[in-house]
């Protein structure tokens, strides 16, 4: 039930979409296929042929006609396919059935994304998160599995084999999971301690959200690039394939007005992104949550680029973040001609994130947006408080300094969310 990760194996496979009665509403079954294909590109998998049909509903035991069961089992024989990628949820028997007459691995759309997920992760939350959504996805498929084993091995009323190894196999299952969350919350107890210091901190948090492959990353390392405190260390992974980012990162940006924020990467969406995987990384999505602001980061250069966009909304709906405030952010803008197609307003912006184009102009509608203001502060520091001099050029821009005899005097800007500290300073 999960792709043959050897390198040196070739995976051949072929894809099979049903259409329904009421499968789309938004998109197509040949939209939707393409997603599918390029998602068995990101696992490494030679997409040979497509199969399609339209059926009133699903088959319960084969999910599409049986007849198109055996036409794919004679492409599979003549083309030397080692996989079959349903576009749909598949439960145990299904894929049992159709194991058995197609005689090659049989997965469907939620394995295969799963499975890409589990090459991509790097962090332990991030590991222990698919390696939950796995397994939750797998559970009620065993036992699907494990009805036809036991009927085979045992018959009616007896405790075969099979039914035995399936009672093994969830036990451990069961056993697993419960570990994994335990971990979990072990290394989420952290993660939220390191939150609260930020909310302490109180600067405005700025989220990259979009579909996969859209330019998030490269966009957070564009900002950096740009931030005082400009590290290579700190630039986050990007690459031209799905799902590159799979862990959140938060990073600080310092721009030179000393204006600052808080630019939190994330993971792609995906349309039908499983749901135990949209639960098992609410957590991680949580930065989101809290963002002040979002920035929605699209793929100009697409030419679904819309329905890109109608993905993401829906992701964030299931995630309830929606109702926030969001610049759309037409990326790759360096690579298209003609932008007329597409809408443009105050929460609109075009921009290249690998050429640099346009960048200060979204920084100047992140500026406004997260309603963060710079203000002119004069200070009066008693020599006692002298330590303060040293932060207020970390907190600010320091425009002028003088000794006075009681004390120091400093007129700043400031980050109006740095006021309250130094507001006992402030002369009169
Ligand atoms: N031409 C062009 N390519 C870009 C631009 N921005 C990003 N890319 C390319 O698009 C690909 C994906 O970029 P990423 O930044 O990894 O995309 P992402 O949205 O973070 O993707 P995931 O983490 O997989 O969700 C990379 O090959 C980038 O070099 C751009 O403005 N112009
Ligand atoms: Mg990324």
């Amino acid at each position: 039930m999960s792709i043959e990760t050897q390198e040196n194996i070739e995976i051949r496979a072929i894809l099979v979409g049903l259409n329904t009665k009421d499968r789309f509403q938004n998109t197509t079954l040949e939209e939707s296929m393409e997603e599918l294909s390029e998602l068995a590109e990101a696992a490494g998998v030679e997409v040979i042929a497509m199969v399609l049909q339209n059926r009133f509903s699903v088959h319960p035991a084969y999910f599409i006609g049986r007849g198109k069961v055996e036409e794919i089992a004679e492409l599979c024989e003549v083309q030397e396919i080692n996989l079959v990628i349903f576009n749909d949820e598949l439960s145990g028997a299904q894929i049992r059935n159709l194991e058995e007459i197609l005689k090659v691995s049989v997965i469907d759309r939620t394995t295969l994304i799963l499975d890409i997920f589990a090459r991509r992760a790097r962090t332990k939350e991030g590991k222990l998160q698919v390696e939950l959504a796995q397994l939750t996805y797998r559970l009620p498929r065993l036992v699907g599995l494990g009805k036809e084993l036991s009927r085979q091995a045992g018959g009616i009323g007896t405790r075969g084999p099979g039914e035995m190894q399936l009672e093994t196999d969830r036990r451990h299952i069961l056993r697993r999971i419960d570990d994994i969350k335990k971990q979990l919350i072990e290394v989420r107890k952290n993660r939220e301690i390191q939150r609260s210091q930020r909310l302490r901190s109180d600067l405005p948090i700025v989220a990259l959200v979009g579909y996969t492959n859209a330019g998030k990353s490269t966009l957070m390392n564009a900002l950096l690039s740009l931030s005082e405190d400009y590290d290579e260390k700190l630039e986050v992974y990007t690459e031209n394939k799905l799902f590159a980012t799979l862990d959140t990162s938060l990073r600080k940006i310092v721009l030179s007005n000393n204006f600052t924020f808080l630019l939190t990467d994330t993971v792609g969406f995906v349309s039908d992104l499983p749901h135990n995987l949209i639960d098992a990384f609410k957590s991680t999505l949580e930065e989101v949550k809290y963002a002040d602001l979002l920035l929605h980061v699209i793929d100009s250069s697409n030419r679904k680029y819309d329905l890109q966009m109608d993905t993401t909304l829906k992701v964030l709906q299931e995630l309830e973040i929606d109702n926030k405030k969001t610049i759309n952010v037409f990326n790759k803008c360096d690579l298209i001609e003609d932008t007329s197609m597409i809408s443009k307003d105050e929460y609109s912006v075009f921009i290249s994130a690998k050429k640099m184009m346009n960048i200060d102009k979204l920084l100047d509608k992140i500026q406004k947006n997260i309603g963060r203001e710079i203000i002119n502060i004069t200070l009066n520091i008693p020599y006692k408080d002298g330590y303060i001099v040293s932060e207020a050029h970390e907190d600010g821009n320091v425009k002028t300094l003088e000794y006075d005899e009681e004390g120091i005097i400093i007129n700043m800007e400031i980050d109006k969310n740095y006021y309250s500290k130094y507001k006992k300073f402030e002369s009169e």
